[in-house]
C-alpha cells in the first residue's frame, strides 16, 4: 500500500502547485491559476476573531453568533483516559502503519458529533469571505460516476486511481462541478475542502482539528479493539450501520445503504460516544501529519510527527468497499497533502475540555 505515502485508493493526490502535473489538460490549465497552496490569507483576520474567544468555555455555550450552524450538530463531552489504539488485524493494511497496538492516554476533548455540513460552512465562508483551495485552484476530485459523460470524457484523472476526476469549478458549493449545488444537501458534510480549510473554519469556530489519537478514541465508542465504531460485524443482523459501497466498485454501486454519494452527517446510528459517521461518509482531516511508524511505549496526547508534508485522514467514505478498500474500520488510515480536496473529505471539530 504505497500508496498510502500519497494518498490511498480512496485519496487521490496531486501537488496543486506545481507546474507540469502529469494529471492532463484540465487539471494543469487550472493549476498554473493557482498562487502557491499557501493557506488563506483570510485567516489572519479570522486569527483575531479566535483571541475573543474564550476556548475554556463549552462551545455550545459560547458559540453565540460565530458558528450558528451547531444547532443540530451538538458536541460531546469525552473523559479521555487510557486506550488502545492501532490494530494488527489481519484484515488491516500493515503498510499504513495501523500497527502496532499500543496504549495511548488522553486528556478530556471535545468532539463534534458530526461532520461539518455545508450549513454550517457557509455561515464561515459568510462571515469571513473564506475562499477555499478548490476555489482557488479552480479544481478539485470527483468521483467519475457523479459526472454525465462529457464532463467525465474531458476531465484528467490520475492513473493510480482513473475513477477520480479533476473537475474544474468542483467546490464545495459545486461538489460535482458546475451547474450542481448543495441546495438540498445543507445537513450533509461539506467536502472538498483542503486540510488548510478545515483549520481555517476550526480557527473560526475557536476549536481545532482532533489530533488522530483524539479520532480514534472518539471513534471506538468505548469498545475495546473492535473493527468498527460499534462492534466487530460490518452488518450486524443485516443492518447497515455506515455510508459505504455496496455491488461491485467503481462501476455498480447498488446503494443498499440508502446512499450513492454523501449522507446527512446523522444518518445512521451514533456509536458509544454518540458521534454519528465515524466510519463511513466522508473520511476526515485529523491534525497530525502522516507517519507509519509508532513507537510500541505507551504515549500521552500524541500529536504525530514533527516533520512530513502529508496529513492524516480516518474513517474511509462512501466510496470505500471491501475489494479493494476496507479503510472504513476503525483503525484505518490515510493520508492527503493537505492542500488536496476530494468530494469524499470533509472533517469535524475538537476542543480542549
Ligand atoms: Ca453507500
Ligand atoms: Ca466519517
Ligand atoms: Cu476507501
Amino acid at each position: 500500500m504505497d500508496e498510502a505515502e500519497s494518498g490511498s485508493c480512496c485519496a487521490p493526490s496531486v501537488d496543486r502547485g506545481a507546474a507540469g502535473l502529469s494529471l492532463g489538460p484540465t487539471v494543469r490549465a487550472t493549476a498554473d491559476r493557482a498562487p502557491d497552496g499557501a493557506p488563506d490569507g483570510a485567516r489572519d483576520g479570522v486569527r483575531g476573531q479566535d483571541r475573543s474567544r474564550d476556548r475554556g468555555q463549552s462551545p455550545r455555550g459560547s458559540q453565540g453568533q460565530e458558528d450558528p450552524g451547531r444547532e443540530r450538530d451538538a458536541s460531546v463531552l469525552l473523559g479521555g483516559g487510557s486506550f488502545l489504539m492501532g490494530t494488527q488485524d489481519t484484515d488491516g493494511f500493515p503498510d499504513d502503519g495501523e500497527g502496532p497496538v499500543r496504549e495511548v492516554v488522553l486528556s478530556p476533548f471535545r468532539i463534534d458529533a458530526c461532520a461539518v455540513t455545508n450549513d454550517r460552512f457557509a455561515r464561515f465562508a459568510e462571515a469571513t469571505g473564506h475562499v477555499t483551495e478548490a476555489e482557488r485552484f479552480g479544481w478539485s476530485f470527483v468521483f467519475a460516476g457523479f459526472l454525465p459523460a462529457a464532463l467525465r470524457r474531458g476531465a484528467a484523472r490520475p492513473p493510480q486511481t482513473p475513477w477520480w476526476c479533476g473537475v474544474e469549478g468542483a467546490t464545495w458549493r459545486t461538489p460535482e462541478g458546475p451547474g450542481s449545488s448543495v441546495a438540498d444537501r445543507g445537513d450533509h458534510p461539506v467536502v472538498h475542502l483542503s486540510w488548510n480549510d478545515a483549520v481555517a473554519y476550526c480557527r473560526w469556530a475557536g476549536a481545532r482539528l482532533p489530533t488522530e489519537a483524539e479520532w480514534e478514541y472518539a471513534a471506538r465508542g468505548g469498545l475495546v479493539q473492535n473493527r468498527y465504531p460499534w462492534g466487530n460485524e460490518l452488518t450486524p443482523e443485516g443492518e447497515h450501520r455506515c455510508n459505504i459501497w455496496q455491488g461491485h466498485f467503481p462501476t455498480k454501486n447498488t446503494a443498499e445503504d440508502g446512499y450513492r454519494g454523501t449522507a446527512p452527517v446523522d444518518a445512521y446510528e451514533p456509536n458509544g460516544h454518540g458521534l454519528h459517521n465515524m466510519a463511513g461518509n466522508v473520511w476526515e482531516w485529523c491534525a497530525d501529519r502522516w507517519g507509519t511508524r509508532h513507537s510500541e511505549r505507551p504515549r500521552t496526547d500524541p500529536k504525530g510527527p514533527s516533520q512530513g508534508t502529508s496529513r492524516v485522514m480516518r474513517g474511509g467514505s462512501y466510496l470505500c468497499h471491501s475489494s479493494y478498500c476496507n479503510r472504513y474500520r476503525v483503525a484505518a488510515r490515510t493520508a492527503n497533502t493537505p492542500d488536496s480536496s476530494t468530494g469524499n473529505l470533509g472533517f469535524r471539530c475538537a476542543w480542549d475540555a
